[in-house]
């Protein structure tokens, strides 16, 4: 049975890299949309595939598994031998590409998150945007992004010349950083720049933004 996605209907947050690896590993699968204004994501019926109501979720043949991150990983490690291996089995290689999903996900995701939080938290509440609040928020996004600034002057991507899993990873939030103006991924350096080009421009990520999610991909 083809692997099914359930997520709201549109690219971004966890559902961005899950239908990234996806494709980057050419895996067929079904798109459910969620309908999470209706509440379809705090049913039992959903709750009994993620006990936190929190979309995505897969179902691999009845195999259920939830965070996007670990689902991601999930993906590589049953494709080994197809599309792009974005997670390194050499234990030296694997430990890099760990070291930088670790990085991404303690350090620049809860500054992003941040920033998105001023945005989304106060549109969501018809509220207007504190801009001191938000100043700060890029403020200390862009202290992390000094750091990358630094690592991406000794290698391509985050964990060597490789495109792996902890660059995979960025594409669920930092996107929408640029969608509401913020130019923070490509104003802080020409290092994280030329990257943050690169992994906008990857043809996988060019096709799933303008296709969307469709129900069968
Ligand atoms: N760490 C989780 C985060 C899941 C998450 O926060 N999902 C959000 C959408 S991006 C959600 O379902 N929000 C609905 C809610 O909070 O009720 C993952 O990566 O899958």
């Amino acid at each position: 049975m083809v692997l099914k996605l359930y997520s709201a209907p549109f690219v971004g947050g966890g559902a961005a890299i899950i239908g990234l690896a996806l494709a980057e590993k050419q895996v067929p699968f079904e798109f459910v949309p969620v309908d999470m204004a209706a509440g379809e994501h705090k049913t039992p019926e959903y709750m009994a595939m993620n006990p936190f109501g929190l979309v995505p979720v897969i179902d691999d043949d009845g195999f259920i598994i939830y965070e996007s991150r670990a689902i991601c990983r999930y993906i590589a490690d049953k494709y080994p031998n197809q599309g792009t291996d974005f997670l390194p089995k050499s234990l030296k290689e694997r430990a890099l590409v760990e070291q930088a999903a670790s990085i991404e996900y303690s350090t620049s995701y809860p500054a992003i998150y941040a920033v998105m939080k001023e945005i989304f938290g106060k549109r969501r509440q018809g509220l207007p945007v504190d801009q001191t609040v938000l100043d700060e928020a890029v403020k200390e996004l862009s202290a992390k992004l000094d750091v990358y600034e630094v690592i991406l002057g000794k290698h391509r991507f985050l964990a060597g010349d490789e495109f792996s899993l902890a660059d995979l990873c960025h594409y669920a939030y930092a996107p929408l950083l640029a969608e509401n103006g913020i130019d923070v991924m490509t104003s802080k350096g020409p290092n994280v720049t030329r990257w943050w080009n690169e992994l906008m421009s990857r043809p996988t990520w060019v096709k799933l933004k303008a296709d969307g999610f469709k129900s069968k991909q």
